[in-house]
């Protein structure tokens, strides 16, 4: 059940769909408390053992007790473990215990979730403005409450299936020729590949939606090449457009008045990559229109995906701040270096960036209305996505296009996908990269992964390899690294075999991969969920953070240590363990519920086969063009017959609902013995 409260005069977000008529009733599942200065603030005590869920992209684990975080989109490329602001604000938890609730706070602006920070067992929840919509659900367990929550914001963001391959990218690839040669050193090395992106320098200038003549000078004839060696390009679309006379997206948005204004009326001003830039009023319809009919001008070159960044929005200073630093500086006496007054001087030049006076000093005009940004930080990276999406609904009604976003909040799931932005090649964050994906799912960001190997720092062989294998289970599949970084795409590390073999699994279970993904989608449902989700009666199941389940039949366990050579595993009912050595090469044993070692060498993949279930496994190909999903091998655990349903369509239209989208595979007796029976050609079947 879900009870909605009006607080004020909320602004509209839109992360809601589904019509929920207002509770009449007081709130009674939290305590509100209302203080003198009129600031609010909701609390709830919370048992010993209670887990609370959420917050999507956020920091730490899968239980999100014990500490504090703060939805406001953040450029911030150090998620070292005390940041409380990462680039999403996804204002959802699920408190699961004896009592399960499920809240949504639906505000655009900023709100702190203090779980079990300041004290122990209080959960306080602060919005930092009083207007806003609160959500309550109730259900029997989380994954209920979730399930509720999903079909109430609406379907999530669906992607074409060549987006399940593997993806490569790196700031930048400065022209053509590297690009090339990404491209031929995969086919070489035979290492499967589906997409190159493009970092901002394939821009002249750094402006959105220009090409560099110089660096790409026949960009059409350039992405068809590519296409023809089963490549997309996907270039990124920053947010702030370049001050620049006679620059049609400049002089269009100034004329028009689609930029985000200062209080005197004048368009607001930010250094970004392109130097001085105007930000796209994207809370506005009109300019949202604008902006979306812009992605044609690359889309009719032949792009198919599209990443948009620096959407929180990023600022790198503004005339405003640089001139409070100059005259801070003018006035610094340096002759007495007083106690502390050099930490002041290198705070001030350090905290030109992202500065919360600088989102206070510029306003937006939905449609009507004017608000200062603060008040509705968070929904505008949501906002540049939707203006791509509902553009391309229009520029090609028939195709799905790729698109994600790297600032978001909740809504935004319905237009685009997300990645995690800037990690750094350490261990400790392919652990959180396992530990967000469920709660990413439980937003509705299906289509979302992080940057394999790690965006920052410099990565290593054994690094990439445990990334690699965690990451083919991850929709979006994507090798990125920072300017300055180790190169860090997978023939760069010695012996490529490894590379191509652990990719090689990823292209044979994209059917499944694929599959899983769009059912999730369709139903509203999550693709990737912790084990509690669906034992949550098993109390270690419950508190496992370091395997996922995922889809219906597969659980998995990724090694994240280095110089490991297994790991651990609890597995909640008896298993068909499956060490993949490569799409060919693979070991299987029946394990018991219970607590086991397993072995699982730097190149090879563990997964878990459940009880009862079924995995369709087609032959690996170099890229999803030559994927033939007409013959399939099925890995089977099952004592009786069983059925699984796969869900398949061209993978690019939008019939998402015609029946034949629905193939059976079916392990059943047949004269006295199990068979594998199904549309599709069944080319070996192996029955534990
Ligand atoms: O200020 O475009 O998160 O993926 O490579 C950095 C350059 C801007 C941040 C993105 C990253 C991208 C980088 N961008």
């Amino acid at each position: 059940m879900i009870k909605k409260y009006i607080y004020g005069n909320p602004i509209e977000t839109d992360a809601v769909i589904d019509h929920i008529s207002v509770c009449e009733e007081p709130l009674e599942e939290l305590n509100e408390i209302t203080s003198a200065d009129g600031s609010m603030l909701f609390t709830y005590l919370m048992e010993k053992d209670d887990i609370v869920y959420g917050l999507g992209e956020a920091n730490r684990g899968i239980n999100k007790r014990g500490y504090i975080y703060e939805s406001f989109c953040s450029d911030d490329p150090y998620h070292t473990e005390e940041k409380r602001s990462l680039y999403a604000a996804h204002n959802f938890i699920v408190i699961s215990g004896m009592i399960s609730i499920g809240i949504f706070v639906d505000t655009p602006s900023k709100v702190t979730f203090d779980i079990g920070y300041t004290a122990e067992n209080l959960l306080k929840i602060t919005p930092s403005d009083q207007n806003l919509k609160l959500y309550i659900i109730s259900g029997k367990n989380a994954y209920d409450i979730v399930r509720q929550f999903r079909k109430m914001i609406g379907r999530s963001y669906m992607a074409p299936r060549w987006a399940f391959g593997f993806q490569q990218s790196r700031w930048s690839y400065m022209n053509e020729d590297e690009v090339r040669e990404v491209v031929s050193s995969y086919r070489e090395n035979h290492i499967p590949l589906d997409a190159v992106y493009l970092d901002i320098d394939y821009m002249e200038s750094y402006k959105d939606f220009t090409v560099s003549n110089e660096r790409f000078p026949d960009f059409p004839n350039f992405t068809a090449e590519m296409r023809q060696q089963g490549v997309r390009l996907i270039p990124i679309i920053d947010a702030g457009v370049k001050i620049e006379d006679g620059y049609d997206v400049y002089e269009e948005g100034k004329q028009n008045g689609f930029f985000c204004k200062r209080a005197d009326g004048t368009d607001f001003e930010a250094a970004v990559w392109p130097g001085m830039t105007h930000l796209p009023d994207f809370l506005n319809s009109d300019a949202r229109k604008w902006f979306g009919k812009k992605y044609k001008v690359l889309i009719d070159t032949g792009i198919e995906g599209f990443w948009n960044d620096m959407n929180e929005p990023a600022l790198f200073y503004t005339p405003e701040g640089v001139s409070e630093a100059k005259n801070y500086l003018d006035n610094f006496d340096f002759q007495t270096n007083e106690q502390g007054k050099f930490f002041e001087l290198k705070d001030k030049m350090s905290s030109l960036a992202n500065r919360q006076k600088d989102y206070e000093s510029f306003y937006h005009n939905m449609d009507g209305t004017v608000i200062r940004h603060d008040k509705v930080h968070n929904i505008y990276g949501y906002n540049m996505t939707r203006s791509a999406s509902e553009a391309f609904d229009e520029i090609v009604p028939d195709k799905r296009i790729l698109m994600f976003s790297r600032s978001s909040y909740i809504g935004m799931h319905r237009y685009g996908g997300i990645w995690t932005g800037d990690n750094q090649s350490w261990w400790s964050h392919l652990l959180l990269n396992i530990k967000m994906m469920p709660s990413l799912n439980m937003c509705g960001f299906l289509y979302s992964g992080a940057d394999i190997g790690g965006f920052g720092s410099h990565c290593t062989r054994d690094l990439l390899l445990r990334w690699l294998a965690f990451g083919i289970f991850t929709p979006l599949m994507r090798n990125h690294s920072a300017l300055g970084t180790r190169r860090q795409e997978c023939y760069n590390f010695g012996d490529t075999s490894a590379f191509k073999d652990i990719l090689s699994i990823r292209y044979s279970l994209i059917p499944y991969l694929y599959s899983e993904y769009m059912k999730a989608c369709l139903n509203s449902d999550m693709m990737i969920k912790p084990l509690s989700f669906d034992y949550p009666s098993d109390e270690l199941a419950c508190t496992t953070e370091d395997q996922l389940l995922i889809g219906e039949s597969l659980m998995i366990a990724p090694v994240y240590t280095q110089n490991a050579k297994g790991r651990y595993v609890y597995l909640p009912e008896d298993m068909l363990f499956v060490l993949f050595k490569s799409s060919s090469h693979r070991k299987s044993a029946v394990l018991r519920k219970g607590v086991h070692y397993i072995d699982a060498a730097v190149d090879e993949v563990p997964v878990f086969i459940r009880k009862n279930k079924l995995l369709p496994l087609c032959r690996t190909s170099e890229c999803t063009d030559l994927m033939n999903t007409s013959m399939f091998e099925v890995i089977a655990f099952a004592d009786q017959g069983i059925t699984y349903e796969m869900y398949e369509d061209d993978g690019i239209s939008k019939d998402y609902f015609n029946p034949k989208n629905k193939v059976k595979f079916e392990i059943k007796e047949v004269d006295g013995q199990f068979g594998a029976v199904s549309d599709k050609t069944i080319v070996k079947l192996s029955l534990f």
